[in-house]
C-alpha cells in the first residue's frame, strides 16, 4: 500500500483546526507564520495565507496583501520581511536592528514608517490577489481591492526585470539563500560554500530557542546567511553592487511568470493594458527553458551566474514549472516523470521531498534538504491538475491533508515517514489546507 493513499480523515474536524490555527496567528493587519519561530510577517507567506484566508474572509486576505504591500520600497521591491514594531527586537534573528532598513535602504525608497528587510522572496503575490478577488469579486469591488494593489504589483514585477536581471538572460536572480524561501537546500551548497563566514560570535541565533537543531540549518549555514545579508545592507541595498552568491532559481521565476499571468487578469479588471505583464510573461517562459532546463536530469535546475553554469542539482524548486501555464507539453510531460522517479518517487513518499532522494545530501529532517513543504506541494498539485494529471493531482491533495491533520500543521514532514518537523501550527499549512478543502 503506498504511504500516501489515506482514508478516514474527517475533513469538517480539518477545516476548523485550520481556522482555529489561522485565527491564532492573526496579529491585527497580517498573519505571523508561527507565534514563536516567526512572530513578523514574511513576504511569501502572506501570500501562501492569503490564499487560504480567502475562504474563510475575502476582506481578511486582502488586508493581508495590502498590510505586507505596504512595507514596499519605492524602488519596488516588496521585502521578505516586515517586522511589527510591537513584537520585541529579540524575539527573532537578523532584527530590525540589523537589517536597518529606514536607514541603510533610504537610497532605494524603503519606507520611513516602518522597518523591513532589505531581500526579497518568491514573488507570489500576485497570483494570490487574483485568486483572493476571484473569490468574492464584489466585496473586492466595494473595497476597490485590485486598484488598491494593482500598481504597486506592477512595480514589484519592473523591480524583478529590472534590477534583478542580472544575468541579462531575462529572468530574476536571487542574492541571498533566503531569497528562493529554500534557505538551505542543497542547490546552494556549491555557491554558498564560496562565501566567507561571519565571525559566529557577532550574532545570536534565536531560532534555536523554539526549534530543534537538527531540523534547522547548521551553524555554518547561518555564518555565510549573516555574511551575504551584511554585506548587501552595507552597499546600501545595491542590486549593482557584487554579490558574492547570484543565482536563477527555477522556482522563484516559475511564480514570477504565475504572478505575471495573474497580474495581465488584474490589469486588464481595472480597465489597463495587460501586455506589458503579458510580455514579461513570455519573455520569462522563453528564458526559463533557454537557460535552467536540465536535459540530464530532466528538471529545471539553479543557474549559478558566477560562472554562468547550470547546478548538477534536482531539488523542488525545479519542479514547481509545472504550474506555469503554457510551458510547453515536452517539458511539462518529463517535470511529471521526474516526479515520479527514483529522485522525488510522487505517490510513493509524503508529499514532495524538497530534495533528490537519491543524492548524498538528501537529509530526511533538516528543512529544505529533504523534508516536504505544503506550499511546494501545493504548487506541484496545481501544476499536476492544470497538465491534466487528475489522479495524481487528487492522490497528492489526499496525502497533504492527512499530512497536515497528523502533524498538527507541521512546518514541514520527513518524506519518509510523514512525520512532522519543525514547528507546529504553521500559517501557510493551515492555510493551504483551507484552499485545497474549498
Ligand atoms: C528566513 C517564514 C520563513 C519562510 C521560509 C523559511 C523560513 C526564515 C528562517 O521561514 O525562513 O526567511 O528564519 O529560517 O525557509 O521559506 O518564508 O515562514
Amino acid at each position: 500500500e503506498p504511504a500516501t493513499r489515506h482514508s478516514g480523515l474527517d475533513h469538517r474536524e480539518l477545516r476548523a483546526a485550520a481556522v482555529r490555527v489561522l485565527l491564532a496567528n492573526w496579529s491585527g493587519k497580517g498573519t505571523v507564520p508561527s507565534r514563536s519561530l516567526y512572530p513578523h510577517q514574511w513576504s511569501w507567506d502572506s501570500a501562501f495565507i492569503a490564499i487560504g484566508l480567502r475562504h474563510l474572509s475575502p476582506r481578511r486576505a486582502q488586508q493581508e496583501l495590502e498590510w505586507l504591500l505596504s512595507a514596499q520600497w519605492a524602488d519596488g521591491r516588496v521585502p521578505h520581511i516586515a517586522f511589527n514594531p510591537e513584537v520585541p527586537a529579540d524575539a527573532y534573528f537578523p532584527s530590525p536592528d540589523f537589517w536597518r532598513s529606514s536607514r541603510a535602504g533610504r537610497h532605494r525608497g524603503a519606507p520611513a514608517h516602518t522597518e523591513t528587510s532589505g531581500i526579497v522572496q518568491p514573488p507570489v503575490h500576485a497570483l494570490a490577489a487574483w485568486l483572493v478577488h476571484r473569490a468574492d469579486p464584489r466585496e473586492s469591488a466595494r473595497r476597490g481591492f485590485l486598484p488598491r494593489v494593482a500598481a504597486r504589483l506592477e512595480s514589484w514585477h519592473r523591480y524583478l526585470a529590472t534590477h534583478r536581471d542580472l544575468g541579462g538572460g531575462g529572468l530574476a536572480a536571487v542574492l541571498h539563500p533566503w531569497e528562493p524561501g529554500l534557505d538551505n537546500s542543497p542547490c546552494w551548497d556549491t555557491p554558498l560554500g564560496r562565501v566567507t563566514p561571519a565571525p559566529e560570535d557577532s550574532y545570536h541565533r534565536v531560532d534555536l530557542d523554539h526549534s530543534v537543531a537538527a531540523d534547522r540549518p547548521t551553524d555554518l549555514d547561518y555564518a555565510r546567511y549573516v555574511r551575504l545579508a551584511r554585506d548587501y545592507r552595507d552597499s546600501g541595498y545595491d542590486d549593482g553592487a557584487p554579490h558574492a552568491f547570484q543565482v536563477e532559481d527555477p522556482g522563484f521565476n516559475a511564480l514570477l511568470i504565475m504572478s505575471e499571468h495573474a497580474l495581465a487578469e488584474i490589469l486588464r479588471t481595472v480597465g489597463e493594458n495587460p501586455s506589458p505583464a503579458l510580455a514579461r510573461a513570455e519573455r520569462l517562459t522563453a528564458a526559463l527553458g533557454e537557460r535552467l532546463w536540465d536535459p540530464e536530469r530532466r528538471i529545471f535546475a539553479p543557474r549559478e551566474l558566477r560562472d554562468d553554469r547550470l547546478l548538477p542539482v534536482a531539488g523542488v524548486s525545479g519542479l514547481l514549472p509545472l504550474a506555469v501555464p503554457g510551458l510547453p507539453r515536452p517539458l511539462a510531460d518529463a517535470l511529471v516523470s521526474t516526479a515520479r522517479g527514483e529522485r522525488f518517487r510522487l505517490g510513493q513518499v509524503h508529499m514532495v521531498p524538497s530534495y533528490d532522494l537519491t543524492d548524498s545530501q538528501f537529509d530526511a529532517n533538516r528543512y529544505w534538504r529533504g523534508p516536504s513543504w505544503f506550499n511546494t506541494g501545493w504548487l506541484v498539485h496545481r501544476g499536476l491538475r492544470a497538465c491534466g494529471h487528475t489522479a495524481a493531482a487528487d492522490e497528492l491533495r489526499e496525502g497533504i491533508l492527512h499530512d497536515a491533520w497528523s502533524s498538527g500543521f507541521a512546518e514541514y514532514v520527513n518524506p519518509l515517514t510523514g512525520d512532522g518537523r519543525g514547528i507546529r501550527d504553521f500559517s501557510w499549512t493551515a492555510a493551504l489546507v483551507l484552499d485545497l478543502l474549498a
